[in-house]
């Protein structure tokens, strides 16, 4: 077994839900926040039989997309307030993907 820890954007977690469901997935849903923009996202745990790992890749794939951000800099650098106020963009992902071996599941 393996252990699918996935970081995507809020806007994207409802539509993913609904098709890890349809695809006979079990998931669970943590909200989080981003360590660069600070802002929220969503994390999800999914425990899934190593053989089927790509198909919940391939379901996370199609369901969560990269989207432009933009962020000022007065943000990122506080002491460079002065001189830098134009905002900068930055690629959000998709998703990013952590895949971790399991050494034991019990569900009671
Ligand atoms: P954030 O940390 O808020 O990062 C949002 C986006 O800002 C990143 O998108 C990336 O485009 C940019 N970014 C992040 N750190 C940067 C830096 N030091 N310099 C310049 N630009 C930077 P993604 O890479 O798609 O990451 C989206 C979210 O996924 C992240 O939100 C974070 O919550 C998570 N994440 C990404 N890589 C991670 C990692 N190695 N470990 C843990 N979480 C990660």
């Amino acid at each position: 077994m393996k252990l699918i820890l996935a970081i995507i954007q809020d806007k994207d977690s409802q539509q993913l839900q609904e098709e890890l469901v349809k695809g006979n997935f079990r998931a669970t849903k943590l909200p989080s926040t981003g360590g660069f923009l600070k802002a929220g996202n969503c994390t999800f745990i999914i425990g899934v039989e190593e053989e089927k790992v790509d198909d919940v890749l391939t379901i996370i794939k199609k369901n969560c997309h990269t989207r432009s951000q933009f962020v000022t800099p007065t943000f990122l650098m506080p002491e460079a307030a002065s001189s830098l106020t134009e905002p900068v963009e930055v690629q959000v992902g998709g998703a990013t993907c952590f895949i971790l071996p399991v050494d034991k599941f019990v569900r009671f």
